[in-house]
């Protein structure tokens, strides 16, 4: 059961250490002392479960703290009221600290320490068993010594007798209020040797129609008589499920460490950005854009395409102004939803303006441009097209001229057409050269870009992101534990099924 709280302050303290100066330092020390306050006060208090038996004056609350404890050491007293001061009883150890918190006079403590005080109730072990003055004492620090100690017992054992069950003062200025606590009250219905079978069935169903309005519907209502010891068992099987649940301490130092760890949490975004394949495209785009690669790959497809050589485009140092816009944008997206410190750490992550220019720089040179000459059989076709150009223009001046016959015409036009095709058919084949020449030039500087934005932009801010995100799920998972419904629902079962 403790070590639930020792792992949550270890996950604290370790949240803490992977923020590290992203938590206000004056902030993580606050927290740190915070959890060491809550741990070291539940040591003191914790590891016992505190059930006080109340009610009215003479419903024989000390009677049955005799009973269970097998003592005589609570007052019974024929005089009203007869306990002035809280009597307790700890099972297993001394638990000074508590006893004292608690207000009891070191001569109203009884412990049940040894094998044989304890005998066969050695499963009670870490309980304390309180015996309060009446809640309705006509002594009026009685009262006040019942309302400090109400919020701070983890198990409220509510004796009342078949004659005052019904009584105004338990039900509007107790029971009523402690609706919010009925997983963690207990009706003991006292003094039924004093009521035949009839009388008894009556009581009871009366006492559960007034603790039905009261809000307390579910609680376990366990029959006893203190002087028959009838119900007895049944009141220790309340008692030793109270043990085995889980504590008002616990649950208070449980609440500390989530208390600390919400408090931390203000220190975080709620969420942070996440990088996708899109992004990393869109960025690479805008490099490519910085480096005028568009103008070289143009220039390679024109250049091969052409007949004769041109002049080619080479890759420009990128533009300083649009690598620092590619710089600020992307650390704008990546610091979105983080708040100022950690955004200040994206920022020293991230490369500077020269650096990363430097990196654009290096990922273009790395892509050989690729030639642009073109195939023999490419080249010869257009030298045949040339031939047969200039054939032509001879026949067509011939037949012009008068030298050349008319049907000479015929078979020029006919070469005329072949030559058309063959130029066609190699300016075709230029042109798609060049232009797959162009796109796997873009292709390669495109691969050598996204490989560079990976190392110098994607892997360091991934690098702060996930660190960010381990802090607040580490921390959310402290402030987010489930509610121990469990044991009360258990607690509540099981000592009804002994009624
Ligand atoms: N018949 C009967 N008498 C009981 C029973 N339990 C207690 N008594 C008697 O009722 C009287 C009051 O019992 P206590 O145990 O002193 O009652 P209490 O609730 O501690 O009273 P205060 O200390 O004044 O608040 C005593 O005379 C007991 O002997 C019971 O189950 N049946
Ligand atoms: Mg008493």
């Amino acid at each position: 059961m403790q070590s639930d709280l020792e792992r949550g302050a270890a996950a604290i303290r370790r949240g803490l250490s992977v923020a590290g100066a992203e938590i206000p330092p004056t902030v993580a020390a606050r927290a740190g002392r915070d959890v060491d306050d809550v741990m070291a006060r539940f040591r003191t208090t914790g590891g016992h479960t505190v059930v006080a038996l109340v009610g009215g004056t003479g419903s024989g609350k000390s009677t049955l703290f005799n009973q269970v404890t097998r003592s005589s050491f609570a007052d019974v007293g024929h005089v009203r009221p007869s306990t002035r001061q809280a009597s307790a009883c700890v099972w297993g150890s001394r638990a000074d600290d508590l006893l004292g918190y608690l207000g009891v006079h070191p001569r109203r403590r009884l412990f049940r320490d040894t094998m044989l005080e304890r005998g066969p109730m050695q499963d009670l072990d870490g309980l304390v068993l309180l015996d309060l003055p009446d809640h309705d004492s006509v002594v009026e620090d009685h009262s006040d010594q019942v309302d400090r100690l109400l919020p701070i017992v983890d198990v409220l054992v509510w004796v009342v007798d078949p004659v005052k069950y019904a009584d105004h003062i338990l039900h509007e200025k107790y029971l009523r209020a402690l609706r919010a606590r009925a997983d963690a009250i207990v009706v003991v219905l006292n003094q039924v040797d004093t009521l035949d079978m009839r009388g008894r069935a009556a009581v009871d169903a009366d006492l559960r129609r007034l603790l039905t309005a009261d809000g307390l519907g579910g609680v376990p209502v366990v029959h006893t008589s203190g002087l028959t010891g009838a119900g007895i068992d049944a009141l220790v099987h309340v008692l030793r499920t109270a043990v085995a649940a889980e504590t008002t301490a616990h649950r208070t130092a449980r609440a500390g460490l989530a208390t600390v760890a919400a408090s931390l949490l203000t220190h975080l975004g709620r969420t942070e950005a996440t990088i996708d394949n899109r992004i990393i495209d869109l960025t690479v785009t805008d490099l490519m854009h910085a480096t005028g690669v568009g103008a070289v790959a143009e220039s390679i497809e024109k250049a091969t395409a052409g007949w004769r050589d041109v002049a080619l485009a080479t890759p420009q140092p990128p533009s300083r102004a649009t690598v620092a816009a590619v710089g600020s944008t992307w650390a704008g997206r990546v610091k979105h939803a983080l708040p100022p410190l950690w955004a200040r750490a994206m920022d020293a992550a991230l490369p500077s303006v020269e650096t990363l220019l430097h990196v654009t720089a290096a990922a273009v040179e790395s892509v050989p441009l690729p030639a642009t000459r073109v195939d023999r059989a490419v080249r010869l076709g257009g030298g045949g097209v040339a031939t047969a150009a200039i054939a032509l223009a001879y026949v067509v001046a011939g037949v012009v001229l008068g030298w050349t016959p008319l049907w000479m015409a015929a078979p020029a036009v006919i070469l005329l057409a072949v030559a058309g095709a063959l130029l066609g058919a190699a300016h075709t084949v230029r042109a798609a050269e060049g232009a797959r020449r162009a796109a796997g030039y873009a292709r390669a500087v495109r691969a050598a870009l996204t490989v560079a934005v990976e190392n110098a932009l994607v892997r360091p801010a991934r690098s702060v992101l996930a660190r960010h995100r381990d802090v607040r799920d580490i921390l959310a998972e402290v402030r987010d534990q489930p509610l121990p419904t469990a044991h009360a629902t258990e607690r509540a079962s099981t000592a009804r099924a002994a009624s």
